[in-house]
């Protein structure tokens, strides 16, 4: 068992369970997404084993009126925030470029242009201070992402103007095949310096010690005192997505010892430890986790097909002018009936 403990936040023996209880489903999740990507029923999936333990800690950290603006890897985080992960699979299977309402679940869409998200994280934050609220975003994005122009320069941005914004990176080692190593000289972390405000680098494989730097930079936000950055260090257990086959660059000896670093498995002994979790309530959350494997599955299955012309035209103009109807009904009248 690694050492752990970590002060415990003032969490309750209930809170520190659920925080085991919420990564053993984000991982049945993401294991049932891939089985049903190879089973023919989605796209494409990214797969997030490894780094269960930043995506909830970091979540669960957040307020419930804060934002959240995720890369493309945030599934887990979705689903700590509520949103269902059969619906959300509608997006991996191609049907849909939206399938839930970011002002409800205050969950930003999933980015897959790397490192978009982070000006536009940036700017939300700084329109929340603008509103006077005291609302905070968690911008998250891979250790590949702060190579990008758009990234230092959002940096920038939050440095110069003191957004209420935690940068959170999941240093997860590689940008598809490329190593940490062979794009990053020195540290991320430390790169907040340049732009005027903390940094910190965290053991990402530990739940407490991500929900702790994330709490603390999410209240110094709140106060005013502006942005941090967190450079949480984890590893992508799994490929980059499921197009991706890891053993063409990766040898198993390169993740040997991050198996021996588990996230859920050293949170769980460490709990064993305190006596907060049990055999019985290992069962009971195993359970509900294969019980949300299987609804997952079912409702992804039924989901409908979208309808060609409205995911053409319809977000298109809020008043459409009166050639563009005409070219949606002559579009509608190329369509043959779906059996
Ligand atoms: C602007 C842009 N360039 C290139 C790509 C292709 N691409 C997709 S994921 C990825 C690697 C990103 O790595 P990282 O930021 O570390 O995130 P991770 O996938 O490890 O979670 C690249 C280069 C892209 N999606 N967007």
């Amino acid at each position: 068992m690694a050492e752990k403990p970590l002060a415990a936040d003032g969490l309750s023996p209930q809170q520190l369970l659920d925080l085991y209880r919420k990564m053993v489903i984000i991982r049945r999740a993401d294991q049932e997404a891939l089985n049903l990507q190879r089973q023919g029923e989605l796209g494409l999936w990214g797969q997030f084993l490894g780094q269960e333990a930043t995506q909830v800690g970091a979540t669960v950290a957040m307020e419930s009126t804060d934002w959240i603006v995720p890369s493309y890897r945030e599934f887990g985080m979705a689903m700590c925030r509520g949103i269902d992960p059969g619906e959300m699979l509608g997006y991996f299977r191609g049907l849909t470029h939206g399938p839930w309402d970011p002002r409800r679940y205050r969950f930003l869409p999933f980015t897959i242009s790397v490192a978009t998200q982070v000006p536009h994280a940036v700017g939300f934050a700084m329109g929340c201070r603008l509103e006077g609220s005291r609302e905070v975003v968690l911008c998250v994005f891979g250790d590949g992402a702060t190579s990008e122009g758009d990234w230092h320069e959002a940096m920038n941005f939050a440095g110069v103007f003191q957004a209420p914004v935690v940068f959170l990176c999941q240093n997860n080692q590689w940008a598809i095949s490329v190593p940490l190593r062979r794009q990053t000289a020195g540290s991320i972390a430390e790169r907040a310096q340049g732009y005027g405000f903390a940094g910190v680098r965290i053991d990402g494989n530990d739940v407490l010690a991500v929900f702790s730097a994330v709490r603390s930079a999410a209240d110094r936000a709140r106060r005013g005192e502006g942005p941090s950055l967190i450079e949480a260090v984890t590893y992508r257990m799994g490929a980059h997505t499921s197009a991706d086959d890891p053993t063409r660059y990766r040898l198993d000896s390169d993740l040997a010892p991050w198996s021996s670093r588990d996230p859920i498995e050293t949170y769980a002994a460490w709990l064993r430890s305190q006596a907060l979790l049990d055999e019985g309530q290992a069962d009971s959350i195993d359970a509900e986790a294969e019980g949300m494997a299987e609804a997952m599955r079912g409702k992804l299955r039924r989901l409908p097909l979208p309808s060609p012309a409205a995911s053409l035209f319809d977000r298109v103009y809020h008043d459409p002018p009166a050639s563009f109807l005409k070219e949606r009904e002559e579009f509608e009248a190329t369509l043959e009936p779906v059996e």
